[in-house]
């Protein structure tokens, strides 16, 4: 470039290299001298002296230039955002003299200085300096200087500059803004008044978050958009349910008046219900052409962000064909509303934005509105976040930011528009950070004014935004004076009428899923034709021609084509059942989505779902290329979280239910991570919302001498939590187990739907016990219950069944002791949650002169199944024999640390097992007891 085609800010930069090169030539480059001499700066071509640009400094122009500059990036802290008039804290930059100017300066200098589109309209320096300043320090804070993207910057820069994201208001659309937002106020007003004391979670301080979704949800809409997912807290949200999501007000009066006219009660389906301002809704028909969506959400705030997230995701991706997911970001937007406190306080909220940008997980974009009032119940900002803003956290992930004064509904509604025009620009998320004020307590019922003295003082007084934008309309002659209070009066008398023709006899919720009759998942088929198999396996292991596999997996490849050379053969290994599975989970077209750390090759080096070619690194995932597949395949590396990872893909889950989603934890005990997830929404979602979740989960588990860390999945969670129908725990022991297992989840997606947690073994993947043949993959079945083979045929002779569940099995039937012990049976468990009552009974049935039944786990007595099973057992055993419990004693931790001591209690399990006589606790942590 010529140095006269640089302008703004660079323009200043050029002056100053120049003065430099002026003084010393050889103090700038070569190239920028050369420019330099055969060029003469603006100031010279008409000025007498060389110093002067109509008699300005050229230090003058650079100092503009970086005024300008500092506008630009700092403004935002001169903004006045806050409606209750807190001085903005500004910076020294934002001043003329920090730069050597005077408005006279500026007034001499040209507009071109200040760049954009501010100069282009201005007749000089000043004139555009206060344009900047009306744009960046009025009642919007356009905060963007930490986006790296050059041309989103630039983008982002022109759009605040320009004034063209929202054509001036016309009379139709400042009447709809105030017809709006008088709906919002007269909902909060007519609750406030009809059931006092009730806690709502007003809205009202941030009122215009209600015509801010209509934007957005409306600007998307006109641009392709067809699945709105609106993530968001206890704050607004009746309000938004009522507004956006087009929630009957019947119902919602309903609910307040509570209990008995609104919700159906239905204790023998599982359901308990929840709060109002808990619940979800889906528009039911498209509003526009848009669905919008609110997930339930529990009482964790911001535990809801990676679930809406996965729910967008799963709404925007289509399966149904063979190959790899499409995800277009372009049909789905989700919205995300924060809590001032709990965006900054909440690590999950770190997670979730991790996933933006990541392949696997990215949603197009999402919009993040904090929902500002400046509190977190009691607590201030200083109490709060140690970032300058409660939006802090989205700097880092490079997401734009505009603080917005939340009285001010022109520039509320510019924020809004810019955030989806930006969205559906770049597909990246956008922040907005509405700030307002809350005019309640945190609750209705809560005195703010006990914490907060002067702020309530101020809220006591502020007009609401209604009532400041009626009047600002009425005295600009927009609107007729009495427009204002005729809205309100229509708005009352609306609800008024709604809640006096309430009836006490109806219910206003929509009916709740029916399950299926008990027993129906016992009754899928799901064993596949040898044939079929062979060819599926043919096909997973096809050779694309000059791919290259690694070396060391030749090997295991060529073992797995030989997998079918004899049916009866135990050929079949962990991996090998769950590929075969899976191929044909999608042969029966049915998408499967599989997630995890480092899922794709698998932890422990055992599943190779995706191959890199060894020359080239290209990538080949056979399920996605096989020809019998009639549904998409995707499988990804997670990023390294449990918490969001869990959320996201249960909303995946809630959002496509008949796809296959699978998320596998690296080790079983990391889910730990993500026990808001599981709790909240896993294991409770149908019992308070009524959603049917059928997520997998894959949880390494089993003692191998490991430590504490790697041992436990802590299943015993996931039985404290088990009831009615909730879910599916299973430890199963051989390939084909799994193999079943996972296509009767598949196969039950529809007509069955129940999260499914699999306990899975580590170093068993490999072991030659858990192997099967394919005559198990094509004839069997799931089996939740499985008898001793050996000791069946001595059933008369066997005076102890040994129940375990699991890994314990394999060293159970190792051991030296077994052979010996011709009168004990070892039975496995293989299903933990539902109890399988009936086939443990016919299991027990079969062995009539048993003298003790025992619960033998490696788990300590007060985690694995054993405090879940012990009452179960007790009353199926009944008065039959005793109940011993056999396992390492009580413990606050899984496991032992020590490798050595590890073996020695293993090997205490099993001499417990096998030994009739001997009931003695030993000092060991292994016990044997009569319980
Ligand atoms: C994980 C979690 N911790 C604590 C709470 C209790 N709690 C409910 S609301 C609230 C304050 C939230 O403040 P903010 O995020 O600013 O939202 P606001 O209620 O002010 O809209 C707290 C601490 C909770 N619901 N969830």
């Amino acid at each position: 470039m010529r140095p006269d085609e640089f302008s703004g800010v660079n323009a200043g930069y050029v002056l100053e290299l120049y003065e430099r090169y002026r003084r010393n030539p050889e103090s700038v480059d070569p190239q920028t001298r050369k420019a330099f001499e055969s060029w003469t700066p603006p100031a010279e071509q008409s000025a007498t002296t060389p110093q002067t640009a109509a008699g300005v400094d050229t230090r003058k122009m650079v100092g503009a230039a970086n005024l300008a500059e500092c506008i630009r990036r700092y403004g935002h802290l001169a903004a006045h955002i806050d409606p209750l008039g807190s001085e903005p804290i500004g910076d020294p930059s934002l001043s003329p003299a920090a730069h050597g100017l005077t408005d006279a300066d500026l007034r001499a200098l040209p507009a071109s200085l200040i760049d954009g589109p501010v100069a282009e309209s201005s007749a000089n320096a000043l004139e555009a300096i206060e344009k900047l300043r009306r744009i960046y320090c009025s009642t919007t804070g356009f905060d963007y200087a930490h986006v790296f993207a050059p041309e989103e910057r630039e983008w982002l820069r022109h759009a605040a500059e320009s004034g063209r994201l929202l054509p001036p208001m016309d009379a139709h659309s400042v009447e709809a803004v105030l017809d709006r937002i008088t709906q919002v106020e007269v909902f909060e007003r007519f609750l406030h008044r009809t059931f006092p004391g009730k806690t709502r979670f007003s809205l009202e301080g941030l009122d215009l978050l209600v015509p801010m979704l209509d934007e957005m949800i409306c600007g998307a809409a006109d641009h392709g958009a067809r699945h709105a997912v609106l993530g968001m807290a206890h704050r607004g949200r009746l309000n938004v349910l009522a507004h956006v999501l087009d929630k009957p007000y019947a119902q919602i009066l309903a609910e307040f008046k509570d209990p008995v006219a609104a919700r159906s009660f239905r204790a023998d389906l599982g359901w308990m219900g929840d709060v109002k301002y808990h619940s979800g809704a889906r528009t039911a028909a498209p509003r526009g052409q848009m669905y919008i969506t609110m997930p339930p959400n529990p009482s964790h705030l911001e535990a809801v962000d990676p679930v809406a997230v996965g729910m967008a995701r799963a709404a925007g991706t289509y399966a149904d064909q063979r190959g790899a997911a499409h995800f277009d970001g372009a049909v789905t937007l989700p919205i995300l509303v924060h809590g001032d406190a709990a965006f900054s306080g909440q690590g999950v909220v770190a997670e979730t934005l991790n996933l933006s940008r990541l392949p696997g997980y990215s949603t197009g974009g999402t919009i993040h509105i904090i929902a500002n009032n400046q509190l977190g119940f009691t607590a201030t900002p200083a109490d709060s976040y140690s970032t300058s803003y409660a939006s802090g956290l989205a700097r880092g992930f490079k997401i734009p930011i505009v603080h917005v004064n939340a009285d001010d509904p022109v520039a509320c509604l510019e924020a809004a528009r810019l955030g989806w025009e930006y969205r559906a620009r770049f597909g990246l998320d956008f922040m907005i950070d509405l700030v307002g004020y809350r005019r309640h307590g945190h609750n209705e019922g809560d005195e703010p004014s006990f914490t907060q003295p002067m702020m309530y003082k101020a809220v006591a007084s502020h007009p609401t935004v209604r009532e400041s934008w009626a009047r600002t309309l009425v005295e600009k002659g927009t609107i007729p004076p009495g427009l204002p209070d005729s809205l309100v009066k229509t708005y009352f008398e609306e609800l008024e009428s709604t809640y006096a023709s309430l009836a006490s006899d109806r219910e206003y919720t929509p009916p709740l899923p029916t399950p299926p009759p008990a027993g129906t998942a016992g009754q899928v088929a799901t064993g596949v034709p040898l044939d079929r198999l062979r060819e599926i396996n043919e096909a997973l292991l096809a050779r694309p021609e000059g791919f290259t596999f690694h070396r060391k997996l030749e090997r295991g490849l060529e073992r797995r084509r030989a997998a079918f050379a004899n049916p009866a053969e135990r050929s079949i290994d962990w991996a090998a059942a769950e590929e075969l599975a899976l191929g044909t989970i999608l042969a029966d077209g049915i998408p499967i989505r599989m997630t995890g750390e480092d899922v794709e090759r698998g932890t422990f080096s055992h599943r190779h779902a995706v191959f890199h070619d060894a020359n080239t690194g290209t990538q080949l995932i056979p399920l996605q290329e096989i020809p019998q597949a009639r549904a998409a395949f995707e499988i990804h590396n997670s990023p390294l979280s449990e918490n969001a990872t869990v959320g996201f893909e249960f909303g995946y889950n809630v959002q496509e239910p008949r796809r296959l989603v699978i998320w596998e934890a690296q080790y079983g005990d990391f889910i730990n991570g993500a026990q808001v997830m599981l709790d909240q929404f896993v294991t409770s979602a149908r019992a308070k919302w009524g959603l049917t979740p059928s997520l997998v989960f894959l949880l390494p588990h089993g003692y191998e001498g490991q430590g504490p860390e790697h041992s436990s999945a802590r299943p015993e969670r996931f039985l404290e939590a088990a009831a009615d129908i909730n879910l599916r725990l299973v430890n199963c022991t051989t390939a084909a187990q799994y193999f079943h297992l996972l296509r009767r989840q598949a196969a039950l997606l529809e007509r069955d739907p129940l999260p499914l947690f699999v306990l899975t073994p580590k170093s068993l993947l490999r072991h030659p016990a858990v192997a099967s043949t394919p005559r198990d993959l094509e004839q069997g079945r799931f089996l939740s219950v499985i008898d001793d083979e050996d000791a069946r045929g001595r059933a008369s002779g066997i005076e102890r069944v040994v129940l375990c569940s699991g890994k314990v099995y394999v060293d159970l039937i190792a051991s030296d002791r077994r052979a010996a012990a011709n009168n004990v049976a070892i039975c496995r468990v293989e299903q933990l949650y539902p109890f399988p009552k009936i086939a443990l009974n016919e299991l027990l049935g079969r062995y009539p002169s048993v003298r003790d039944v025992v619960w033998l786990q490696e788990e300590p007595e007060n985690m694995g199944a054993w405090q879940f099973m012990h009452p179960l057992l007790e009353e199926l055993i009944g008065d039959r024999c005793p109940l011993r419990y056999i396992g390492r004693t009580r413990s606050s931790s899984p496991s032992e640390g020590s490798a050595a001591w590890h073996h020695l209690n293993q090997k205490k399990l099993a001499e417990q097992a096998f030994d009739l006589s001997s009931h003695a606790s030993e000092p060991s942590l292994v016990l044997s007891k009569e319980v």
